[in-house]
């Protein structure tokens, strides 16, 4: 069997749903999208799908994160009996685009679609599948092949992000260098009203309404994290919230499900807040705790440097360890990029631009002059890698993640 995830590229506005404004990056799109050339930038697999391939003994392919070329490709070169399609719901037209082309290239596979998606309200007929799983899919799986559907869960090994990019420059994927992803459990118990990972995997409700006067923008920035995701207040079909919003009339007519991703505008009337007030509002927030605060990449030295001085002669070598693995990055890359981030952020905020420059030295008192040497000839190079990057983006250049494609019990299949 095939499993897949929707189709790309993503950073793009096209027929099939995706978004420039909806990148397939963690960070850019949800967290940092406002830190130009700072950004962290980096993808992340399909952790389902990779679970359900884990957790079955059929012979099986995983196509992550592949083109719509690609996609066909894989179909093309072997006879799928079942293809498996992951997809949240503002993706919902890909996976419409995919089920029409596995009817076209291979007529005989059997069409499973899951994950979100399968939440949509009508869904059954707005794409042509056999199969719509809501919920857990590794029993469903199991038990629709005839497998042991009590077996314990094999938990595939999951390196968090690949790709990684700040600064302009691409940083090594090396083994150790990123962490890794545990899934202990789909669903949650909190039950917020808007939450689509509650309601899809557990049923228990909390209403929570973070917006009142919109001074608890203020107030989050405030708090001074390393990093701060924004995203808009969004009903989203299946939810509590969605159900409410329509029993009241407040939903809006015609807008696309691939709108519908918390980053641009409201799909329901707002008590106070306009469509318009709310993009504004969401940037402003981006915009606000970048200025005050500085890139992420400068709160992370901050923090970093108070887990070394907090920890570096604890008792517990496994935790001098750890922290001292940490500052070796702080002593070299890191003090560069301050070094960087202090020029460049002079236009944005002078006052945050010295409290940088009031860090770099304190790094530099601390761990002298090996962290001197990095900050003055690797910070000039991260300046220019910067500079590029920022012309590069305003030229609007995104990124795309690279294609998997990973089988499993294979030499059986070939049999
Ligand atoms: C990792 C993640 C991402 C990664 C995705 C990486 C990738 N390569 O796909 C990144 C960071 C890029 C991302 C981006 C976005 N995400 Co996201 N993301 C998640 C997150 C945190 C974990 C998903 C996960 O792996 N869960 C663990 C696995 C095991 O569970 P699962 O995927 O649900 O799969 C299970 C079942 O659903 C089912 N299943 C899944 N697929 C299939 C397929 C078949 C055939 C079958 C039978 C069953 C099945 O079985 C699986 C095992 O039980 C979830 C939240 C969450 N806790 O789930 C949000 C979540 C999926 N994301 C969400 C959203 C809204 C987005 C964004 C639109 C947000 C944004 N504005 O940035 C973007 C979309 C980007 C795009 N262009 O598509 C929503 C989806 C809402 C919805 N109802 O569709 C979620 C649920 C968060 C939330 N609570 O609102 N996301
Ligand atoms: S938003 Fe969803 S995942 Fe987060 S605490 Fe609420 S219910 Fe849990």
């Amino acid at each position: 069997m095939l499993f897949t995830s929707v189709f790309g590229p993503y950073a793009q506005d096209d027929e099939f749903g995706s978004r420039s404004i909806n990148p397939m990056e963690l960070y850019h799109n949800q967290v940092t999208r406002a830190q130009g050339a700072f950004s962290l930038r980096m993808f992340h697999r399909s952790w389902g799908i990779m679970m359900m391939q884990a957790n079955i003994s059929a012979p099986c392919a995983v196509l992550d994160l592949p083109t719509r070329e690609a996609f066909v490709r894989e179909l093309r070169a072997h006879d799928y009996d079942i293809v498996g399609i992951s997809s949240i719901i503002v993706n919902v037209g890909k996976v419409r685009e995919m089920c029409r082309l596995i009817r076209d290239v291979s007529p005989e596979s059997v069409i499973v679609a899951g994950g979100h998606v399968a939440a949509i309200p009508g869904i059954e007929t707005m794409i042509d599948a056999d199969h719509i799983v809501r919920g857990e899919g590794i029993r469903w799986m199991q038990e629709y092949l005839d497998e042991n559907s009590e077996a314990p869960i094999r938990h595939p090994e999951i390196v968090s992000g690949m790709q990684t990019r700040i600064l302009g420059v691409r940083l090594p994927d090396r083994k150790g260098a990123t962490a890794a992803t545990i899934i202990p459990s789909v669903g949650c118990p909190m039950g917020c009203n808007f939450c689509t990972t509650s309601s899809f995997f557990w049923r228990k409700r909390k209403i929570v309404n973070f917006y009142e006067s919109g001074d608890e923008i203020d107030y989050a920035v405030g708090h001074h994290t390393d990093f701060h995701q924004f995203m808009l207040y969004t009903p989203v079909p299946g939810t509590p919230l969605f159900k409410e919003m329509s029993e009241q009339g407040r939903m809006l007519d015609n807008v696309d499900l691939a709108d519908i991703h918390g980053q641009n505008k409201f799909n329901f009337q707002h008590a106070v807040i306009s469509r318009d007030d709310s993009k504004r509002f969401r940037a402003w927030a981006f915009r606000r705790d970048y200025e005050q605060n500085g890139p992420s990449l400068y709160r992370m030295c901050q923090t970093t440097l108070q887990g070394w001085r907090r920890y570096k002669d604890y008792p517990d070598l496994r935790v001098r360890e750890r922290f001292a693995r940490e500052a070796g990055k702080l002593r070299t890359a890191y003090n560069a990029a301050l070094w960087a981030m202090e020029k460049q952020f002079r236009d944005v905020n002078r006052s945050v631009s010295e409290e940088i420059r009031e860090l770099r030295r304190e790094v530099e008192r601390e761990f002298g002059t090996a962290s001197r040497v990095a900050s003055r000839l690797g910070g000039p190079l991260l300046l220019w890698t910067s500079r590029r990057e920022e012309r590069r983006l305003a030229a609007a250049h995104s990124y795309e993640p690279p294609t998997f494609l990973e089988r499993s019990n294979w030499t059986e299949a070939q049999a």
